[in-house]
């Protein structure tokens, strides 16, 4: 790693099984470099790409489970660079817990100004015409109310997959320079 490469720590959000860790794998590929930290209920992975130029390491926290103690919480958010915070759109559930979700983030980041966060509308693929479904309408206008980006996903199929960390790092580097 050269010394000039960025370190940028980022975290998944979002509901139980809204696809944090299918989104991670299809990110990564097979063979990705993991640590697991079953103790704090969290595992992190690397990945080395470049956004515009700029040679960054990505360190992508992803909570295992329900975090039971605030100290983990607070460890898993500490020095973020941004989030990618993800909703089933078969779950309309998940979809109204987003902006809890939004603000623990935020709140806890210990930065000085809210960071980077990509909204991720996951499950395209599964996606079916009624009231339960989340429309991309919907998702749009959530994003615009709380001021982040907006992307949808399929975790099963990757599309948009990649477009989202890319953009998540195209983000960051506008906050960071
Ligand atoms: P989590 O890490 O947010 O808890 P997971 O979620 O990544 O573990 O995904 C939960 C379940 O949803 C998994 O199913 C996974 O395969 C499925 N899933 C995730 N993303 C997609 C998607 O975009 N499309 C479809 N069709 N399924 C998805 P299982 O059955 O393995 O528990
Ligand atoms: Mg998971």
């Amino acid at each position: 790693m050269s010394d000039d490469r960025r370190l940028w720590k980022i975290v998944l959000v979002g509901d139980g099984a809204v696809g944090k860790t299918s989104l991670r794998k299809q990110y990564l590929g097979q063979g990705f470099d993991t640590d697991y930290l079953s103790t704090m209920g969290a595992d992190f992975a690397l990945h080395d790409t470049t956004i515009e130029n700029t040679q960054i390491r990505w360190q992508i926290w992803d909570l295992a489970g329900q975090p039971v103690f605030k100290d983990v919480v607070r460890a898993y958010y500490t020095k973020i660079f941004g989030g990618v915070l993800v909703y089933d759109v078969t779950r309309r559930q998940t979809f109204e817990n987003v902006e809890k979700w939004l603000n623990d983030m935020w709140s806890h980041s210990g930065r000085e100004k809210n960071v980077p966060v990509v909204l991720i509308a996951n499950k395209i693929d599964l996606r079916e015409e009624g009231a339960e479904s989340v429309s991309s309408d919907e998702g749009k206008a959530l994003a615009e109310k709380v001021g982040v980006f907006f992307l949808e996903t399929s975790a099963k199929s990757g599309d948009g997959v990649d477009a989202a960390f890319a953009k998540l790092g195209n983000l960051i580097l506008q906050y960071t320079s």
